[in-house]
């Protein structure tokens, strides 16, 4: 009985996943539309198809602000953004792959707008909700 109730549950949630039904900021379906679960999105409130992740800690380059792997988006990141950008020609010295936001070999002012946002909310992530609090990533 119990578990006919457990497969209803787990169809209905299927049904709503293949359905396509937008769940913003929810830990069902693909709630920013890049084709990842939710449940297994490095950043599930970004769209970041290829899941760069360069730091490997579970939190997606296209949401880790993060750089100095603190828990925080703060002041020390700040200061090796701004490092990186100022030196950060395309895979030049001082190019430094985690404030690349964006993956596309140069940290720029694109790479600065996700950087600010991150530093707004104060903390990396969201990440994947099937390993929260197992990564780095919040
Ligand atoms: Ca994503
Ligand atoms: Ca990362
Ligand atoms: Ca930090
Ligand atoms: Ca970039």
């Amino acid at each position: 009985m119990r578990l006919s109730l457990l497969v209803s549950v787990l169809a209905f949630l299927l049904s709503l996943s293949v359905a396509g039904v937008s769940f913003a900021g929810s830990l069902l379906g693909d709630g920013d539309g890049d084709t990842i679960d939710s449940l297994f999105d490095n950043c599930r409130d970004t769209s970041n198809t290829d899941q760069r992740d360069p730091d490997g800690d579970g939190c997606g380059a296209a949401c880790d602000g993060d750089y100095d792997q603190d828990g925080l988006v703060a002041g020390s990141d700040f200061l090796v953004f701004r490092a990186s950008f100022i030196a950060g020609t395309p895979l030049g010295a001082g190019y430094n792959e985690n404030a690349d936001h964006s993956g596309d070999g140069i940290v720029a002012g694109s790479d600065f707008l996700i950087f600010r946002a991150q530093f707004g909310a104060g903390v990396p992530g969201p990440s994947k909700a099937a390993y929260r609090n197992l990564t780095a990533c919040p």
